[in-house]
């Protein structure tokens, strides 16, 4: 398995070298809006401790993350007054990753409103 790596877009939000739309923030996790979304609404969760993907994280770090995810989808839902909720994420390029620090999108669902490409 690769190496985690510093220089990723994620990483760079989290020591605010990049700017973020932030939504939620805590000690383990934050919360910003995706700039490619797939639904309105459409929110992405990372831990503050760096991590490849979901399959190289430390197990300390799986439960706080999670904690995080499902305070921000109850919130998102309630507030966006969505139907539904598909929570995804992907592992490794071949499994659908684009960016190497472990993250979960939070996408608001409707009835028969299809996710955008
Ligand atoms: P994936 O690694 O396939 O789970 O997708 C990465 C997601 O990150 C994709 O939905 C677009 C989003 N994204 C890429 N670059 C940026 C960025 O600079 N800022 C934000 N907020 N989102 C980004």
């Amino acid at each position: 398995m690769a190496d985690y790596e510093s220089d990723n877009i994620f990483a760079k939000i989290l020591r605010g070298d990049l700017p973020a739309h932030t939504v939620y923030e805590d000690d383990a996790a934050l919360a910003f809006m995706d700039v490619m979304p797939r639904a309105d609404g459409h929110v992405l969760v990372i831990p503050k401790a760096p991590s490849r993907n979901l399959l190289e994280m430390e197990l300390a770090d799986l439960g706080p993350l999670f904690v995080a995810v499902q305070k921000v989808a109850r919130a998102v839902k309630a507030g966006l007054g969505a139907e539904g909720m598909t929570i995804q994420q992907f592992n490794e390029s071949a499994g659908g990753q684009v960016v190497f620090h472990t993250h979960v999108h939070l996408l608001p669902r409707w009835t028969d409103v299809p996710l955008r490409p």
